[in-house]
């Protein structure tokens, strides 16, 4: 018997999707949800947004795995009601949101980011290189990710802390939690990595007022979403020299538009939401493991909880 899985990301490959899930068992057909005929005969869904006809047609559906770590870009709220769904965790994109963080965070205590600057005004200045013991590196959000980010950045000698909305801790990070512990946290933070889930506690988390807790000239790296930063706040604190500098990947609105104040920022860098990846040769394995779940009314690996918000 077959088993029909509907895809549908605009970022994703679905040909690579749909060889790999092949290449691997017989019985299940991968089928972008452009193709996709006879929707009451789909039995999983494995999206990064869903399909702009919506899930509605897909009457069978026993399970939805997100094709990211976060699952807010499926809009929860408008989703067929009780069908389990899954975040999407698996070694590859582990690997690119460690080395995305760990470049982020040299570019800043190394000052490439400033000698970027100095470059288009013909500058050579030299400035010592700080001890990374003065560099402390902050994660908010110990999951998955913000877990591995935390354990890498303290074998490479930095001072780590880290985040959580529960007590996580962890050898070699000094662990704060709870939105009592998140003053100690920022005020002894240099550069702050944010690798939280969007969730209605955590949306606009970067503001003003936390920034300001951190100490002066201290850099930003937000990998987590956009709305978890406050975008109009950025700007005067950038000016003011708060925050020196900031590593962005995620914004409000993605691509961000062409008039966007961020562009023009100093010391800004934008990428274009790529700090995390996922290889179908290495992450086929966890959505044909959920598959299998789904078809067994096993709960799914890596389940979301609705409650929780992630
Ligand atoms: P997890 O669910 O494994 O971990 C989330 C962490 O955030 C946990 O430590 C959790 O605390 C903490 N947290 C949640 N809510 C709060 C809160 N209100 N206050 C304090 N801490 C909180 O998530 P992952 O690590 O797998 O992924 C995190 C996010 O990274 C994703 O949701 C996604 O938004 C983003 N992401 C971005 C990518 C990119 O390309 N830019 C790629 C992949 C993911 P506790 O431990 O107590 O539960
Ligand atoms: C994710 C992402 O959530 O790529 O995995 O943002």
């Amino acid at each position: 018997m077959t088993h029909w899985i509907v895809f549908s990301s605009d970022l994703d490959d679905p040909v690579a999707w749909r060889d790999e899930i092949k290449s691997r068992r017989d019985d299940v057909e991968l089928v972008d949800w452009r193709d996709a005929t006879a929707p009451e005969r789909f039995e999983f869904a494995l999206l990064w947004k869903p399909p702009p006809t919506g899930l509605t047609p897909y009457t069978r559906l026993r399970g939805i795995q997100s094709l990211g770590a976060g699952i807010n870009q499926l809009d929860l709220g408008a989703l067929p009601r009780g069908i389990p769904i899954a975040r999407l965790i698996d070694p590859s994109l582990t690997a690119t949101m460690v080395d995305y963080s760990v470049a982020a965070v040299y570019r800043h205590f190394r000052g490439f980011d400033a000698y970027e600057a100095d470059k288009h005004q013909h500058r050579w200045q030299y400035v010592s290189p700080r001890p990374k013991r003065s560099f402390t590196v902050g994660v908010m959000g110990l999951g998955q990710l913000g877990g591995a980010i935390a354990a890498t950045l303290a074998t490479l000698g930095f001072p780590v802390r880290g985040w959580s909305r529960s007590a996580r801790p962890m050898p070699g990070v000094e662990s704060f939690s709870g939105p009592d512990g998140l003053e100690a946290f920022l005020a002894g933070t240099h550069c702050l990595i944010c690798v939280l889930p969007l969730t209605a506690e955590t949306r606009g988390i970067l503001n003003a007022k936390t920034l300001r807790m951190l100490p002066q000239g201290a850099y930003l790296v937000n990998i987590g979403r956009g709305a978890h930063l406050v975008e109009a706040d950025l700007p005067p604190l950038v000016t003011s020299g708060q925050i020196r500098g900031a590593t962005l990947d995620v914004f409000a609105e993605e691509p961000l538009p062409a008039e966007h104040p961020f562009w023009r920022l100093p010391g800004v860098l934008i990428t274009p939401h790529v700090a995390g990846a996922i290889d179908p040769a290495s992450a086929a394995a966890v959505v044909l493991e959920n598959l299998d779940r789904a078809l067994a009314g096993k709960p799914l690996r890596n389940g979301v909880d609705l409650v929780r918000g992630y």
